[in-house]
C-alpha cells in the first residue's frame, strides 16, 4: 500500500460464509428479510470477531439484485471512518462506477439508526430508501458515540428524496448489541464520551 491510498479490507470469508447461507434462503425482497438478511451478517461478524456489530447492504430497488455489503472494521483498518453504512455506499458507487447512485436505485439496509457520519454519507449517496433495524439510543446505550444529530434528521432525508424506514425488527437489533458486549467487544470511540477534556 503506497503512503497516498486509503485502503479499507472487508472481511472476505466472512461475505462468503454469508453469501453461502442466503443462497439456501428464497431472495429477501422487503424491507424485513434484507434487513434479517443484514442482521445476520453483523450476527456473523461478532462470532468470528471480525470487525463491530455493525451491518449494512445495498440492494437495488428495481430487480433486488445485493449490490454491496460491509460490516464495521473501525479497528482491524485503523480507521474511524470505516463505519458499515460508509463502506456498503462507497462499494456500491465503486461497483456502478459513479459517485452517485442516483441512476440506480436502491435501498441502503443496515442493522442500526446511522451516527452523524454515516448521515452525511447517505445524504450525498444518492441512495432513494434506508431501512434500519436499533435506534441511536440502543448504539449509545452499550457505549458508543453517535455523534451530535439533529431532531429533524428523518424530515431533511425525506426533502433529499430519501425514504426512512425504521426502526424495524428492533428487538433483534438490540440482541445484536447485547451480544456484541457479552463477547468483550471494543467500544472504539475517539474519546471517553462526556464533554472533550481542555
Ligand atoms: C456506528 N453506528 C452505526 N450505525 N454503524 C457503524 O458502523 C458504527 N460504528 N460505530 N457506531
Ligand atoms: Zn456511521
Amino acid at each position: 500500500m503506497t503512503a497516498n491510498e486509503i485502503r479499507l479490507i472487508q472481511p472476505d470469508r466472512l461475505a462468503d460464509e454469508w453469501l453461502k447461507a442466503q443462497k439456501q434462503r428464497p431472495k429477501p425482497t422487503d424491507d424485513q428479510s434484507r434487513l434479517q438478511a443484514v442482521l445476520a451478517l453483523a450476527a456473523l461478524t461478532i462470532a468470528h470477531d471480525s470487525g463491530g456489530p455493525f451491518a449494512a447492504a445495498v440492494y437495488a430497488l428495481d430487480t433486488g439484485e445485493l449490490i454491496s455489503t460491509a460490516v464495521n472494521t473501525v479497528v482491524s483498518n485503523h480507521c474511524a471512518a470505516a463505519h458499515a453504512e460508509l463502506q456498503a455506499l462507497s462499494l456500491a458507487q465503486q461497483k456502478i462506477g459513479n459517485y452517485t447512485l442516483i441512476d440506480r436505485p436502491c435501498v441502503l439496509v443496515s442493522s442500526s439508526e446511522p451516527c452523524t457520519m454515516c448521515l452525511g454519507a447517505i445524504a450525498w449517496s444518492g441512495i432513494q430508501q434506508l431501512v434500519f433495524s436499533s435506534t441511536r439510543e440502543d448504539v449509545e446505550q452499550i457505549g458508543f458515540d453517535e455523534g451530535p444529530i439533529t431532531r429533524e434528521w428523518r424530515q431533511q432525508l425525506t426533502e433529499r428524496g430519501i425514504r426512512v424506514s425504521g426502526p424495524m425488527l428492533r428487538e433483534e437489533g438490540r440482541q445484536i448489541l447485547r451480544d456484541y458486549l457479552n463477547h468483550q467487544g471494543v467500544i472504539y470511540n475517539a474519546r471517553p464520551l462526556g464533554p472533550a477534556q481542555i
